[in-house]
């Protein structure tokens, strides 16, 4: 057998005619580091301002001294840069083309003239409803045309707008309700997806009956499925019937650039979910400059990001970047194996996608169905493709590049984060050579950086932490309510750098590969999740005494959830009760958080002063008992024996 290549070389057509070819981009990065004032100035020119910023930047990472601004004196409304600038030249495109979970469903094209009228219409209602510039807003939607307009309604009167995943508990919409205090909530009656209904309106139902959840007013709910829900009057009102008869024009607020946009909620090592503050005049150059550049973006392109406007991805990569540059963004309602598992390669025909941006996960997961599913679509649209959320092994990547794209297609995989609200390492398709598994090269202004445990800088060929040296526009500016939180998340392990959480090799040839989260968050299917908010879940169950939870290597999700428990004295861990537990983690967080495998714990590996050693709950979870390492320093080394006896037992 031969070996595989392990560099994919930027096909010659596109080096030629991208819009960033071989050469532009050590020049332009050379050119984004040495004089970032001036670069990312040329680069605020690819939005329309109310007011020109002439401040660019003005940062500071020094913990004495921290501040991220990015053109502070520019003004600007995130939806006039999506909506309005567009009418007099692309007016009649598509700028949603929304594909529903059911493929008899008839697809929808939502032209720039149609999305800014019904943005306008619902704006309008907004402010009828008394929400103001700085309110939050909350979006409990699923993927439906509506998302994007409630999305860019909250922008265009200056409101926050923080979407909550559909797949979350009411548990989980209450937590993020009562921290940031939202005063209207836009859901629908229910969601669709692989042809199951998901309780939206009556999830809101719930969420609102808990504690901490009094500034809700308003609750629109949009009719989707036409489903059954309760209606309690006055607080809930019909989307329709509010927003229908509004004027189809209104007023855009006028926005500071370092006005909040959104927040979105992510997981991170401690504690509940933080609130990451984005801010619209960074965030939106850098969204729709990395969308451009990344994807190669044309002006005839059907793209098409399969991600959920509850993630990160969804905000910048199916809204706020491709509306900005005005492209055609495809929006699906469904899943990946319904009705059948080509159905993405069934949409990618039906609406010609040219660039197609999807999940690790969902490449492994349609990969063990084999070739022909694949095969039987043409796909002879495709000309670029794109990953994002997880690291991708190689057999995966090449699966993606041989057989979804015929071989023809570049990849790119995209690594980034919440927090950075745009892709900070890819290779431009145009430009850099590609490798199986590696995220390869820096965006324009983004100096990566390992450092090892103590924080020194490492050259060369080297492994060890990721850390971002200097600011990008996206950059993520407060976690919402608790700014000390942001500083001491992300600033002060590395002093004087941005610590991403993530591990990371550079190669002998200065690519860059993600090896995966280095703190308590685990990365199932592309999902964050902490280990202590499923900890918190379980012990909030009144038969837990201790959980410990920990990620372990999984095919197709990429890491899975192993949890550990410890019942109070005199209950049993019986099959029954295992599956109570599950549900109960279902119940407090979602679907998402449900753990794969829950062993019972008559006691947890701590050292002396308390501390539980991971790092063995891990190796057990692995099944590699040979690794465990040193464990003298437990202080009831026994405890690591009776575990691995129940996992062989177990198992
Ligand atoms: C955009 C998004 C961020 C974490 C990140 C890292 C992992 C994302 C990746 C990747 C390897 C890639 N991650 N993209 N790891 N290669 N191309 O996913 O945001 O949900 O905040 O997750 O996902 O571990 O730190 P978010």
């Amino acid at each position: 057998m031969s070996t595989p290549p392990s560099v994919y070389p930027v096909p010659e057509a596109l080096a030629a005619q991208a819009a960033i070819g071989r050469g532009d981009y050590e020049r332009l990065y050379d050119e984004s580091v040495r004089d970032p004032d001036a670069f990312w100035a040329r680069a605020a020119q690819r939005l329309q301002w109310m007011q020109v910023p002439t401040q660019i930047r003005d940062v500071s990472f020094a913990l004495e001294d921290f501040r991220i601004r990015w053109y502070g004196d520019g003004e600007l409304n995130a939806s006039v840069n999506c909506l309005d600038r567009h009418l007099h030249t692309r007016g009649d495109k598509t700028a949603i083309l929304w594909e529903g979970d059911d493929p008899a469903t008839p697809p929808r094209h939502v032209s720039y003239r149609e999305l800014h009228a019904r943005v306008c219409r619902l704006a309008n209602a907004l402010r009828s409803l008394g929400v103001r510039k700085g309110d939050r807003v909350t979006i409990y939607l699923p993927m439906i045309v509506e998302s994007a307009v409630a999305m860019l309604a909250c922008a265009r009167v200056g409101a926050v707008h923080t979407v909550v995943f559909g797949g979350f508990s009411p548990a989980s919409i209450a937590d993020r309700v009562a921290d940031c205090g939202s005063k209207l909530i836009i859901t629908a009656d229910e969601g669709l997806r692989g042809g199951r209904r998901i309780p939206l309106k009556a999830n809101v139902d719930a969420a609102l009956k808990l504690p901490g959840t009094n500034s809700v007013e308003t609750v629109l709910v949009v009719r989707h499925t036409g489903g059954a829900v309760g209606m309690q009057m006055p607080r809930d009102r019909w989307y329709d019937a509010v927003v229908d008869d509004q004027p189809d024009t209104c007023e855009p607020e006028r926005m500071n650039a370092e006005d909040p946009l959104f927040i979105l909620y992510t997981s991170g090592s401690t504690g509940k979910p933080k609130g990451v503050l984005h801010t619209t005049g960074g965030y939106l150059v850098f969204a729709s400059y990395t969308h451009e550049a990344v994807f190669d973006l044309r002006e005839d392109d059907v793209y098409w990001c399969t991600a959920d406007v509850g993630w990160v991805t969804g905000h910048s990569y199916i809204v706020y970047g491709p509306l900005a540059n005005g492209a055609t963004s495809l929006m699906f309602e469904g899943v990946p194996n319904y009705p059948s598992v080509s159905r993405f390669w069934e949409v990618v025909d039906r609406h010609k996608v040219s660039i197609f941006y999807t999940a690790p996960t969902a490449i492994r997961a349609l990969m063990r169905d084999g070739d022909a599913p694949v095969k039987s679509s043409s796909r002879a649209s495709l000309r670029i493709l794109g990953t994002v959320g997880e690291p991708i092994n190689p057999e995966a990547w090449r699966w993606y590049h041989g057989v979804v794209g015929d071989g023809r297609c570049p990849v790119v995989d995209t690594w980034w984060q919440t927090e950075t609200g745009g892709i900070l390492i890819a290779p431009l398709p145009g430009a850099i050579d590609a490798k199986p598994g590696s995220a390869t090269r820096p965006f324009f202004g983004v100096q990566p950086a390992i450092v090892d445990a103590q924080g020194t800088v490492l050259e060369g060929e080297a492994e060890g932490n990721l850390v971002i040296l200097d600011s990008w526009p996206g950059q993520m500016r407060t976690v919402y309510g608790d700014h000390q939180r942001f500083i001491d998340t992300y600033f002060s392990a590395y002093p004087g750098s941005y610590f991403t959480g993530d591990g990371c090799r550079r190669d002998a040839d200065g690519d860059y590969w993600i090896t995966g989260r280095v703190d308590d968050v685990i990365n199932v299917s592309g999902h964050r999740i902490g280990t202590a908010e499923v900890e918190s879940a379980l012990v909030s169950h009144p038969k837990v005494a201790e959980a410990a939870v920990v990620g372990f290597p999984h095919d197709i999700k990429g890491q899975g959830i192993y949890a550990y428990v410890t019942l109070v004295a005199g209950e049993e861990g019986t099959d029954a009760l295992l599956k109570e537990l599950v549900a109960h983690v279902r119940g407090e967080i979602g679907p998402i958080a449900t753990p794969d495998h829950l062993q019972w714990a008559p006691g947890l590996p701590k050292t002396r002063s308390g501390k539980i050693m991971r790092r063995i709950l891990r190796k057990i979870a692995e099944n590699a008992p040979d690794q465990l390492g040193d464990t003298t320093t437990l202080a009831d080394p026994s405890v690591v024996e009776s575990l691995l006896r129940e996992r062989r037992g177990a198992a």
